[in-house]
């Protein structure tokens, strides 16, 4: 990170370091507007949670990890705080899973496409990463979807059946569900409509889930059965966390 002073023993040092990689992507033109908003949401949720991978999250990714393992078609689909938070991480995930990202963002604008596409093809190079980048030439839509959100590619989103939406919006989660795909959500907040639209959804950070499906990338067996997952109970679990935390 080019101009980034913190001290790694600095007690906000994560959090510091996360809102510096936003600036800088934010120069770079690859943010939404609102991407700051959605960011300082997700930091309060963040803190209530108490800055951890709670146990109920720390499960849902693992089951997260095998329906991607176990996908025949799993896609990555990032937007622009996703590129700028977790790129590097995605990506090596995606190279690990041996499946396409797709660039699908909410406010798309040709500028923000091309800055997002750069990123990621440097990241590539830096990191001598095989991974396939879709979504600069969309040939089709999300069903049910209006608007430029909706542009995406036949060979990635559509013909996917699992598909990873880190910080996700209720209307396109919505619609890849009904579309009868298997939604894997990464949000702080377990009140979102992605939260609870989401076949899986993951309370957590999103570079601590990144980080942690890498860490157990290799734990999680091809051929495991998936065992029973309840989301809502996933959800009530990290609403539990946060109301038994003042509790304390
Ligand atoms: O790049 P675009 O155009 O696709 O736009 C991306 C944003 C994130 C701006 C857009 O999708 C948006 O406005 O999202 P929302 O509706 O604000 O939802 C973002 C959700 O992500 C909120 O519920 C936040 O709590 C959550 N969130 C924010 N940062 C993180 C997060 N969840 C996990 N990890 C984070 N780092």
């Amino acid at each position: 990170m080019s101009d980034f002073a913190a001290d790694p023993s600095h007690p906000r040092y994560q959090s510091l370091l996360l809102r510096h990689r936003l600036e800088e992507a934010e120069k770079q033109g690859m943010l939404a507007g609102s991407a700051m908003i959605a960011h300082g949401r997700g930091e309060a949720y963040d803190y209530l949670l108490g800055e951890q991978t709670i146990p109920s999250a720390h499960e849902a990714t693992l089951h997260a990890l095998r329906a991607l393992k176990n996908a025949e078609r799993p896609i990555i689909s990032l937007n622009g705080n996703a590129v700028a938070l977790a790129g590097e991480q995605l990506l090596a995930l995606a190279q690990q899973l041996k499946c396409p990202v797709e660039i699908n963002i909410f406010y798309r604008t040709p500028k923000r496409m091309s800055a997002l596409l750069e990123r990621l093809e440097t990241i590539k190079k830096e990191r001598s990463l095989d991974v396939e980048i879709l979504g600069a030439s969309p040939n089709a839509r999300i069903p049910g979807l209006k608007g430029p959100r909706a542009k995406c590619t036949k060979e990635g989103i559509i013909d996917s059946d699992v598909i990873l939406v880190p910080l996700e919006d209720g209307d396109r989660c919505e619609a890849l569900v009904a579309m009868g795909k298997t939604v894997i959500v990464i949000d702080l907040n377990p009140l979102s409509r992605s939260a609870k639209m989401g076949t899986i959804t993951i309370v957590d950070e999103l570079t601590r889930v990144a980080e942690n499906m890498l860490l157990q990338f290799d734990s999680i067996k091809m051929s495991e059965v998936s065992k029973t997952y309840d989301n809502e109970e996933a959800l009530r679990d990290a609403l539990r966390h946060i109301a038994t935390k003042f509790s304390d």
